[in-house]
């Protein structure tokens, strides 16, 4: 919000985020399996025409991903993922003054999406895979570190926990040492729960009940909900029926201090955020904590 007292400024290599707003990361899938458009976006025009809409409805960030990490997704293979996306952010760094969001757990995909122009690296694995925490380092780009349990194959098998909200948070804490150690200032980091990987209906919204509570770790929150089986769960509908439930979760984030939300829907997901937003703007300027 324009009150935060945090730094607001995110360098993201040639552009600048600046987090005192909340950002919408207009989503851009290229995998042919992907989870919720079918892959439409496979090709590179049907792409870059998507991207223009998504600009132009407000989006600020775009992610773009080769590796589906639906539940029940299969692995893609670095060879394969370096095709689907480097292409892609090139095509879009080209044509468009965005900041480019790669999703994307491999090294070989960080370190060449950046030379082509990414300004932020998403990853839902927090950097683990072997060389990532120096491959991303090496860019020094912004990185979203995200909790997970166990991998797409397999995490809706039984995810279990204690505690769900203690467990992604010292997952995350220990996930922003990890990174300062290899380099990555935590001013470069964004944190996200991961709704929907490896968490039950409950967990997931145990943790979205209490979002605000990842907050003292003191980072931006990402968070990525739209479409997601938990609305689907809650509300009993299909992927193409779950745009209200993911604008109610955005709202709701957005009220809780997220400063980026993911979405498919972005027009519609930026009206909700700018309406938030002018409320909270009134709340906190008579009661700022
Ligand atoms: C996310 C996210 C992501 N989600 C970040 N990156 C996906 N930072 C891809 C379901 O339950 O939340 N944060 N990248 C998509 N993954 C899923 C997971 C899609 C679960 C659907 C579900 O339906």
């Amino acid at each position: 919000m324009s009150s935060s007292l945090q730094s607001s400024r995110l360098p993201c290599g040639s552009r600048e985020l600046d987090l005192s707003r909340v950002h919408i990361m207009g989503i851009l899938n290229v995998t042919p399996d992907s989870f919720s458009d079918g892959g439409r976006f496979d090709r590179l025009d049907a792409a870059l025409a998507h991207v223009e809409s998504m600009l132009n409805a407000g989006a600020t960030l775009i992610d773009v991903g080769g590796e589906s990490t639906r539940p029940g997704a299969a692995p893609v293979s670095t060879e394969e993922e370096l095709h689907r996306v480097v292409p892609m952010v090139e095509a879009i760094a080209s044509r468009f003054d965005v900041v480019i969001s790669v999703d994307t757990s491999t090294p070989e995909v960080m370190t060449q999406s950046a030379a082509v122009g990414a300004g932020f690296i998403n990853d839902v694995r927090s950097l683990e895979r072997d060389g990532a925490l120096q491959a991303a380092a090496a860019t020094g780009l912004p990185v979203c570190l995200m909790h997970r349990q166990g991998e797409p194959g397999n995490m809706q098998d039984q995810p279990r926990y204690a505690s769900v909200v203690d467990e992604v948070s010292a997952y995350l804490v220990a996930r922003v040492a990890a990174c300062g150690l290899a380099g990555i200032p935590s001013t470069q980091l964004i944190l996200d729960p991961g709704f929907g990987f490896g968490k039950t209906l409950e967990h997931n919204l145990q943790l979205f009940a209490q979002l605000k509570s990842l907050r003292p770790v003191g980072l931006p929150l990402l968070v990525g909900v739209s479409r997601k089986s938990m609305i689907g769960q809650v509300l009993d509908k299909p992927i193409d029926q779950r745009l209200y439930g993911s604008l109610a979760l955005a709202a709701l984030a957005v009220r809780d201090g997220a400063r980026i939300i993911r979405a498919h829907d972005v027009a519609q997901t930026v009206d909700v955020v700018r309406m938030v937003d002018a409320v909270m703007s009134a709340t906190s300027c008579s009661a700022e904590k």
